[in-house]
């Protein structure tokens, strides 16, 4: 047992007595968001004895430690997961049960904890999952924001956005530590001085404002090993007049702009995906969790090191893409201006320290600020970024004399701006991709120049998933066959998985295998019932796209297919079809038009093929509203095949289609991102691949694209198809409402190209490949082995393996081993 309090009648006693200490009720009076809360008390009291275990053993150890810092981090629930991994869900649910209560509708009282957009913040989680497992000292760093992702609701078939009131009802498991508050200034103007004893110059922020940033923590527990790592996001508050300035005191105004200021920096995640929008608030968001963070980390060290000089042996920073970049600079101003240092001994600190993840290589992503904007609001640290520049453009300027083309394309500050990524490149020791493809496209093309001058810097982390939510939660069933079947070491160490490989042969086992799936695939059926009142028939195959709206993503492509599916259903229902349902889930950013209009179209679809009597239910089309980490565990388990179908070259990895094939579902996809790695696993005879390679994509950009219109008028069924966009089939009569879908895919006029994302170009070996999909489905015998194949080839594609990586190679960090705390 983890612990003693977990014993039954002593739990059953804790969640009584606080369901009396916090509510002045019995158990039977109580609510289930009432009872949510006091079973979270209960398991947080255990967590707590860790978590000082836990510091008290990195402190002894004196142990290096990561900083990741994130402007994301996609945990979702909180509870079940933590169960899981104090290895006490099953007690728990029985003591429960003895209580008459269910464990699962628990769950569900807590609201998806959604600081993040997608497969960026969801990575963040999963490597503190695994961080914490392994054993290896870690924080992880971020904004609590007010309002997380936006909660999304389908009206008339069109998204609309309300807010995500995550914190309404309290969060449970975190602490809040005022004790701990940093101040962080903004703008205002650098006044420079020499220091009359030292002769060094000295730079006086004046006129500046100010918010103070007090940090939560949230437990990250390891699985079955009593570590307790630590989630700590900044909230924002003013500072009181009592701490203003003797200048400021009294000053009205200033407290009150001051008072919006905090307001409003932590208000909302900002819900675009891949895509930088600019905005003054967001950089103040950036500057203010990174200022908070590194003077949190530096006066941690100072409590038992006197030598900032060698800060890099005892911390490592991970910049999760090039949101939290201000860290590089932030932390050669507090070197500098407030620990001495000169620049040499602070610029051998910071990139000694500093590291940098790259996660895409859409243009748009890219964060550049305009200088005025930047230097406004970060003054100093504008000034340190100006000095990097300078001194890098030397070196560039010395190995490449007389090339102002690589000064052009390799300078922080060009055109008016800071190019975050490119001082994140320079200052740091480690620049890695998320996939092995993703990387070499990085050294190759996007940052061949800086891959010249620091090849020693580039290294590739392919990214990984914890099996501990994305199976052991999320998939009990199958979960509890494989321990049955292999043991339980998977849990830790995912590639024991391979041992279920033997199995394929094994008729028993195969239908086992599959009788979960089915009854994965039930429950999921049942959720559709009740949230979208579809019925489902769970024997027709579930073949699911749930990512982030983007049109790279290609959801256009297969929502394209599905209109021609039903095409050919209606022209001949003689035809064998092999019934067919396709599930979608997907959030667009509430400003991007497209995207929307490819919801609304999906919608539209499944409404007039849903309802369409003549078709005998061959085919149905269900759009799960409000996609997040918890139903994403659903549809995971019950998924029979995995839409994967990116342009190549565009997903750096994906993580999504690693859930998929961990819960036993061939990847349907092009070969792009990790993808590639996951085929080179499990086998090309076991997914479905198809469509255009990454170097064939790069090469038509390279020649400014292709002419979709050749397609088009050479196959009259996908015509058909496109034209129904504009006929009215799917919008009631209306012609207009997905003009702009039609024009991106034909019109140059509308477009800088017209199908960016070859969605002509690889519509007919998609839809050849669903054709495979369809045969291979009807021969259970060759599906069963190859769904048990995908789950048992999936062992490269743990989030453990990824920061073994990252250990290895990047972080050098110790294991620290943890007694129990009770
Ligand atoms: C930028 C500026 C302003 C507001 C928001 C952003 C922004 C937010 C999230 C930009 C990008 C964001 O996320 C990108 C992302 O999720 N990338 C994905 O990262 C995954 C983990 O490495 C990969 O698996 C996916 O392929 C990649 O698309």
């Amino acid at each position: 047992m983890y612990s003693k309090r977990f014993e039954k009648e002593t739990f059953k006693a804790e969640v009584r007595d606080n369901v009396k200490t916090l509510y002045r009720k019995t158990i039977d009076e109580a609510t289930p968001q009432q009872i949510f809360q006091a079973v979270s008390y209960a398991v947080k009291e255990v967590i707590i004895d860790d978590w000082l275990a836990s510091q008290k053993a990195y402190d002894e150890a004196d142990a290096k430690t990561v900083y990741y810092m994130s402007m994301e981090f996609l945990m979702g629930r909180a509870l079940g997961n933590n169960l899981i991994n104090m290895t006490a869900y099953s007690e728990v649910k029985e003591a429960l049960k003895e209580m008459n209560i269910d464990l699962n509708a628990i769950e569900d009282e807590e609201p998806d904890p959604a600081l993040g957009n997608g497969g960026l913040g969801r990575l963040a989680a999963c490597f503190l999952d695994s961080l914490s497992t392994l054993n290896y000292p870690a924080y992880g760093c971020g904004i609590r924001y007010r309002y997380g992702m936006f909660k999304q609701k389908i009206e008339n078939g069109y998204q609309v956005e309300v807010p995500d009131n995550w914190l309404k009802e309290g969060n449970p498991f975190e602490l809040r530590r005022e004790e701990y508050a940093k101040e962080v200034r903004f703008g205002g103007n650098i006044r420079f001085e020499k220091d009359p004893e030292t002769g060094k110059d000295i730079f006086i922020q004046e006129n500046y404002e100010s918010v103070l940033a007090i940090p939560y923590d949230m437990p990250i527990v390891g699985y079955g090993n009593h570590v307790v790592n630590t989630l700590r996001v900044w909230d924002a508050k003013a500072i009181t007049d009592f701490q203003l300035d003797e200048f400021d005191r009294g000053n009205y105004h200033k407290a009150v702009e001051q008072e919006n200021l905090a307001k409003l920096i932590v208000d909302v995640l900002y819900p675009n995906d891949n895509h930088y929008s600019g905005k003054e608030l967001r950089l103040k968001q950036q500057y203010f969790f990174i200022s908070a963070s590194l003077q949190a980390m530096i006066a941690k060290y100072k409590k038992k090191h006197n030598d900032i000089r060698k800060l890099h042996e005892k911390v490592v920073i991970q910049m999760n893409d090039t949101h939290p970049t201000v860290a590089v600079p932030e932390l050669m101003r507090l070197l500098i201006d407030e620990e001495g240092l000169n620049w040499e001994e602070a610029w051998e600190v910071m990139s000694k320290t500093c590291a940098y993840t790259n996660h895409t290589i859409m243009a748009e992503a890219l964060e550049k600020w305009p200088i005025d904007l930047f230097s406004r609001l970060l003054p100093r640290i504008y000034q340190i970024v100006q000095e990097i520049d300078r001194r890098f453009l030397i070196q560039v300027r010395e190995k490449y004399p007389g090339n102002e083309e690589k000064v052009k394309k390799m300078a922080i500050l060009m055109d008016g701006q800071v190019r975050m990524a490119n001082m994140a490149i320079i200052s740091g020791f480690s620049v890695n991709g998320v996939a092995k493809l993703h990387t070499e496209i990085l050294k190759n093309q996007e940052l061949k120049d800086f891959y010249e001058m620091f090849p020693q810097k580039f290294n590739n982390k392919t990214n990984g998933i914890t099996q501990r939510r994305f199976l052991a939660h999320g998939n009990p069933l199958l979960a509890g066959w494989i321990t049955d079947r292999i043991g339980d070491g998977w849990l830790t160490d995912l590639s024991k998985i391979a041992n279920l490989k033997p199995l394929v042969n094994d008729e028993q086992a195969r239908r086992e295998f599959m009788q979960i799936k089915h009854k994965n695939k039930v429950r999921l059926a049942e959720y559709i019932k009740k949230h979208n009142g579809i019925e489902l028939d769970p024997r027709s195959i579930f073949d699911v796209q749930v990512k982030r709206l983007h049109e790279y993503k290609r959801q256009f492509l297969n929502i394209l297919h599905i209109m021609y599916l039903y095409n050919q259903i209606k022209e001949h229902p003689e035809m064998s079809f092999y019934p067919r349902t396709f599930i979608f889930g997907a959030k667009a950013a509430a400003g991007y038009q497209r995207a929307k209009e490819t919801i609304k179209l999906i919608n539209s679809v499944a409404d007039v093929v849903n309802n369409d009597r003549s078709i005998n239910g061959k085919l149905k089309v269900v759009f799960i509203e409000d996609y997040r980490v918890s139903n994403a565990e659903l549809l995971f388990a019950a998924a029979d095949v995995s839409e994967q179908i990116s342009t190549a070259s565009k997903e750096a990895s994906g993580t999504g289609n690693m859930k998929f094939m961990l819960n036993g579902a061939p990847t349907l996809g092009t070969m792009d991102g990790a993808n590639v790695e996951i085929v080179q696993e499990v086998g090309e005879e076991n997914a479905f691949i198809f469509g255009l390679s990454s170097q064939e994509v790069i090469n038509y950009e390279n020649q400014g694209g292709y002419n979709p219109l050749d397609i088009y008028f050479n196959d009259w069924e996908l015509k058909r198809v496109i034209d129904q966009l504009m006929d009215g089939t799917y919008a009631n009569g209306d012609h207009n409402m997905y003009k702009n879908l039609y024009n991106s895919l034909l019109n140059t006029q509308c477009t800088a190209r017209p199908d960016m994302y070859f969605i002509l170009k690889d519509f007919r070996p998609y839809a050849e490949a669903h054709k495979r999909v369809e045969e291979a489905y009807r021969d259970e015998q060759r599906w069963s082995k190859m769904a048990i194949l995908n789950t048992a080839c999936s062992g490269k594609f743990s989030s453990d393996r990824t920061i073994e990586e990252y250990v290895t190679d990047i972080w050098k960090l110790k294991k620290v081993y943890v007694p129990s705390g009770q």
